[in-house]
């Protein structure tokens, strides 16, 4: 069987672990080898660039930011992700290089084709076949990613940062209907999982 490559995306707390684990035992009832990684951080490497990246209080510019989540992304593309397609299994990755397009490029509001050409680099051809949107309000997300604390470095930013990263990932998905896949989180875990399921079984053969 060919290899799949599913990312997830979607705001703080839409949801994104609950259903990828979900999916996962869904798939390997079926018999399909799955492997879930994440991002930043599915390798060791990429463990010491997420303490950089999350930690509360550490200063990181915007590029430097941009260009950290790009080195984490290229090593764990060579060494996770691409390993695990070519042996035939299906890759269930929690954020990919959408992300940096939405958090980086519309959140930062750095240069759009600046974004896109470190992108191309980190990635090395590398495009999810399918891409999951959980999408939801962000007020809704941060609820239930935060609880009663103050989250990390990214999940402390402004409502206005968190609604320019909704946007940001809805343009995507509108901009390349045939891989995304919009899921509206905002309803129960399982009306999200039915809908996460249905999307997957309309494409994964
Ligand atoms: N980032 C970036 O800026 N650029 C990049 O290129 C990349 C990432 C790759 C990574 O954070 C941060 O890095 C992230 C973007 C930035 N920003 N922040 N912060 P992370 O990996 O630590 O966390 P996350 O990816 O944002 O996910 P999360 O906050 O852990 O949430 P989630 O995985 O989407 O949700 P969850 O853990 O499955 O659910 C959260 C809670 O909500 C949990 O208690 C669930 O039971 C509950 N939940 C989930 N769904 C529902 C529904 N439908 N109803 C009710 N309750 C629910």
């Amino acid at each position: 069987m060919p290899g799949y490559f599913i990312s997830f995306e979607g705001g703080e707390g839409v949801g994104k672990s609950t259903q990828i684990a979900r999916l996962a035992a869904a798939l390997r009832a079926e018999g399909r080898e799955v492997v879930v990684t994440f991002e930043p951080g599915g390798t060791e490497l990429g463990h010491a660039v997420r303490s950089i990246l999350l930690t509360p209080g550490n200063h990181v510019t915007a590029r430097a930011e941009a260009l950290l989540y790009a080195a984490d992304r290229a090593h764990h593309v060579e060494t996770v992700i691409e390993p695990a397609l070519a042996a035939g299994k299906v890759v269930i990755c929690d954020r990919y290089a959408d992300s940096t397009f939405a958090y980086q490029g519309a959140g930062r509001a750095l240069d759009p084709a600046a974004v896109r050409s470190v992108m191309e680099f980190a990635v090395a051809g590398r495009w999810p076949d399918l891409t999951l949107l959980l999408d939801a309000d962000p007020r809704v997300g941060l609820r239930r990613a935060r609880g009663d604390g103050a989250g990390d470095r990214i999940e402390a930013e402004g409502l206005e940062f968190h609604d320019a990263v909704r946007r940001g990932f809805l343009d995507l998905a509108a901009a390349e209907p045939e891989r995304f896949a919009v899921v509206d989180a905002s309803h129960s875990l399982d009306e999200v999982t039915m809908q996460v399921l249905r999307a997957v079984g309309e494409r994964l053969l």
